[in-house]
């Protein structure tokens, strides 16, 4: 099946291997191996990403933007086919893109402990600061409404109405929740309308398999810029705390097991407000903690959404997956909401500190 991609990218001779890699949700990702040369492969789902050239052009202008006023940094640029494009569409297996394996480094699925915390939020701190120059304007649009919560939250609403009836009779006890929680929305609002928010060029998908590490762990750059768009800092910072705090992902059905890590919080502040802290408002360094709450509320709406509409978006491995899913984000939200007194401390010495 990817013989004709191989050869659209000129990579056909010696291909040793093309081993799925990686864990994500929406698109597949091989490496490749092709003598002296690695490559990571990726089919873009078409059904989630309407318009990939639109991807391929905001790497571009932002990878330009960066090589010319930060040629030190590290930007994995993609590689191009014969016909000099950036994406290759096949018939048979939609759009692809490749880009060069970087050598000697690596990705981590889980975050174990809290330098590896510290070294992903001082990328993506630094790739929002580097690119604090850069008109977000200027990025198209890849995936309309990814982040906003109003959005979400009609979602959800439409889910509600015209779900399944089982699916929702099983779901009480979490749609509760979401309107309990429905103060998330209502600060959410306040922060569009409020120009101390900035719009800034956003990753939107901060988890710590979208950065890589060198051999000793400490971090290289960031990756998967799909999702790349205007945005703003709550969805970056908010998706590392959701992802990074717990000792458990998203996938554990055991709750117990939920927990808010505090250690793992001081490294996020110190790696993330060591990049920002002159980039960001007080305003916005006073969401810090909201940040994580929105993006965890949005991926429990989310999960919860789909599972009321029959897994359509993220499937499922087993029957009650996205509920399961769902379930875990509340308690999530939960536990971190309990534990925010503490936390804030955190941001308050921070600042205290250094600015
Ligand atoms: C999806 O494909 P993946 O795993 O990088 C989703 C994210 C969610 C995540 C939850 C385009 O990301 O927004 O946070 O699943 N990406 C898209 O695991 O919907
Ligand atoms: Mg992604």
């Amino acid at each position: 099946m990817l013989q004709p991609v191989f050869d659209a990218f000129a990579i056909s001779q010696n291909i040793k291997n093309a081993t799925p890699f990686g864990s994500g949700l929406i698109n597949h990702t091989w490496k490749i191996n092709n003598g002296n040369n690695a490559f990571i492969l990726q089919q873009i789902n078409n059904n989630v990403f309407r318009h990939p050239e639109a991807i391929a052009f905001n790497i571009n202008a932002t990878g330009h933007y960066l090589q010319k006023h930060f040629p030190a940094y590290l930007f994995v640029m993609p590689v191009k086919t014969v016909f000099n494009n950036d994406i290759f569409f096949d018939n048979a297996g939609g759009y692809f893109r490749l880009m060069p394996f970087i050598e000697n480094s690596h990705t981590i699925d889980v975050v174990q402990d809290p330098d590896m915390a510290y070294e992903a939020a001082n990328q993506f701190g630094k790739f929002t600061r580097l690119l604090s120059g850069f008109d977000a304007g200027l990025l198209k649009i890849t995936l309309p409404d990814f982040h906003n919560l109003l959005f979400r939250f009609k979602q959800f609403e439409e889910a509600l109405s015209q779900g399944s009836a089982s699916r929702i009779e099983q779901s009480q006890t979490l749609i509760q929740a979401v309107f309990e929680n429905k103060n998330i929305l209502d600060e959410y609002e306040k922060i569009i309308a409020n120009p101390r928010f900035k719009i800034r060029v956003t990753h939107h998908d901060t988890k710590i398999s979208n950065v890589l590490f060198d051999d000793h762990d400490k971090g290289l750059c960031v990756i998967d810029l799909d999702t790349l768009m205007p945005g703003y800092f709550i969805s970056d910072l908010g998706d590392m705390l959701r992802t990074y705090l717990s000792p458990v992902s998203e996938e554990e059905e055991d709750f117990s097991k939920i927990d808010i890590r505090e250690e793992y919080f001081v490294a996020i502040v110190n790696g993330y407000l060591g990049q920002l802290q002159d980039e960001l408002t007080d305003e916005e360094k006073a969401s810090f903690i909201y940040a994580g709450k929105f993006m965890i509320y949005m991926q429990a709406l989310r999960f919860l959404a789909d599972y009321l509409a029959n897994d359509i978006y993220y499937g499922s491995k087993y029957q009650h997956h996205n509920l399961v899913r769902a379930g875990n984000q509340f308690t999530l939200l939960q536990k971190l909401t309990d534990k925010e007194a503490v936390l804030q401390r955190h941001v308050d010495s921070f600042r205290v500190n250094y600015d």
